[in-house]
């Protein structure tokens, strides 16, 4: 483990490099995880490595959404896996979801060594290795799913998901809800809740907003879900793109 002093400014960035990077170490995640973790990068030094209010909202509506469905399903792949183990379990237990290793270079091994790696952070059960079922419309290894869990499922988290697979989810008729750092990406523009967030902050606060709805009714956790626009959301997240410090030039 490399020592990062935590008054370092770019902290946060480097100690996700590092768990990206030991994660394809242990073949949890795969080489193209480290070009996608480097495009993330960029995206969140744009929107100035913070949560936007309008992602807040959608952390909360997602939230909603996930306490609403029958048969919720949060799926992880190899650089959700690397970043956000312990996390992704906590959202899980809050919301009462089941977990399922999906992965878009679907191999057996690493589909095993995910799930055994989020079994050591604390999931009983994983989903994932059955791969008895299918998305329509993808070729067959982009297409493997559980049928007792995505194919059945009413509602998905595909944080960092191929912008092909979400499209087919959705013509399933799932309700989907994708983590993704850029807002103009395929995925989150399909998406019935995007979260335009670094999954590191969004998954932990979707928790949060789950613990905090705990005690809502089914109304009000609607009203939540009915309140959040899906389109103003990615657009004031390409604004803060846009206008960010970045832009003004007082960047560190
Ligand atoms: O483990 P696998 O085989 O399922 O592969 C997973 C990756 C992510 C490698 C695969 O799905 C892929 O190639 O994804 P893309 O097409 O590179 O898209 C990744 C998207 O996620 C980009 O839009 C990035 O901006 C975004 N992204 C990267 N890191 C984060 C992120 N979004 C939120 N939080 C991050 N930490």
């Amino acid at each position: 483990e490399t020592e990062i002093p935590d008054d370092h400014p770019r902290y946060a960035s480097l100690v996700t490099r590092h768990r990206i990077e030991a994660g394809v170490e242990q073949g949890i995640t795969s080489k193209q995880g480290l070009i996608a973790q480097g495009r993330g990068e960029a995206f969140d030094y744009l929107l100035g490595e913070r949560t936007l209010p309008s992602a807040d909202a959608a952390a909360r509506a997602a939230a909603a959404t996930l306490l609403l469905a029958d048969r919720p399903v949060l799926s992880v792949n190899g650089n959700v896996a690397a970043l956000a183990p312990s996390e992704t379990v906590e959202l899980a237990e809050a919301v009462d979801a089941d977990i399922e290793v999906n992965l878009f270079n679907h191999t057996d091994e690493r589909v095993r060594r995910i799930a055994d790696h989020l079994r050591e952070h604390g999931a009983d059960e994983v989903k994932g290795l059955a791969g008895d079922g299918e998305i329509p419309g993808l070729d067959h290894a982009r297409g493997v799913v559980d049928a007792d869990g995505i194919e059945a499922a009413d509602v998905v988290v595909v944080p960092l998901e191929d912008g092909d697979r979400a499209a087919a989810l959705a013509a399933m008729g799932k309700t989907e809800i994708v983590i993704d750092l850029n807002p103009g990406s395929r995925s989150p523009r399909t998406a019935d809740v995007p979260i335009i967030d670094n999954l590191l902050r969004a998954v932990p606060n979707m928790a949060a907003h789950a613990r905090d709805l705990a005690d809502a009714t089914p109304a009000e956790l609607e009203r939540v879900v009915d309140e959040f626009d899906a389109d103003a959301a990615l657009d004031d997240a390409e604004a803060a793109i846009r206008e960010g410090s970045f832009a003004d030039g007082d960047d560190e």
